[in-house]
């Protein structure tokens, strides 16, 4: 009996938790998006920019965000490590792909990476958004800066709620 009310006391109570991959070609900025996340909602700091090295294995994010668990994973996304992304396939509950809109040259590798992540059936069904980074203002040209505004991560992390289901909107 006691079990059965711990059982029932656990799923009543216990935070839900879903696992979000960060995908996306080496340097689109899923790194810097990650940190930026977890210096908005976890007590820890994220790590400054230009502390920023590129990702060769997994960078994992965990916050809260109304009384949900995020646990983020952030993968390598050079040609030679994309093929580690679908053993996290299985386990995740979301994709965010992360574009650089500032570089072109690079749309095409983009694309095609994104296509072989949408054609896996591990992930069909799950929700996907797409970040277009690095959109820098014309008056900005002359002075790049991180544009991942505090406005822009929550507005982010509102969608992914809403696409996970938590909220509607
Ligand atoms: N201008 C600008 N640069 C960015 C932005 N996000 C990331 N970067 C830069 O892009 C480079 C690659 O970022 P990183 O997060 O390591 O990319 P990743 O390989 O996708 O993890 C770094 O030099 C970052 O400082 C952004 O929103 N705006
Ligand atoms: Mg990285």
């Amino acid at each position: 009996m006691f079990s059965l009310f711990y059982g029932l006391w656990k799923y009543m109570f216990s935070k839900m938790e879903f696992h979000v991959l960060i995908l996306g070609i080496d340097k689109a900025g899923k790194t810097t998006l990650l940190e930026k996340v977890k210096s908005q909602y976890s007590i820890l700091e994220g790590l400054p920019p230009d502390r920023i090295v590129p990702t060769v294995g997994l960078n994992i994010g965990r916050v809260e965000v109304s009384n949900t668990k995020l646990v983020f994973w952030d993968l390598g996304g050079q040609a030679g490590l994309r093929s580690i992304w679908e053993k996290y396939y299985e386990e995740a509950h979301a994709v965010i792909y992360v574009i650089d809109a500032s570089c072109p040259s690079r749309f095409e590798d983009s694309k095609s990476a994104l296509e072989k992540v949408l054609r896996h059936e591990d992930l069909q069904g799950a929700p996907l958004l797409i970040l277009a980074n690095k959109q820098v203002h014309h008056f900005l040209l002359s002075h790049p800066r991180i544009v991942l505004t505090k406005r822009k991560i929550l507005k982010m992390l509102y969608q992914l709620m809403n696409l996970l289901g938590i909220w509607s909107s």
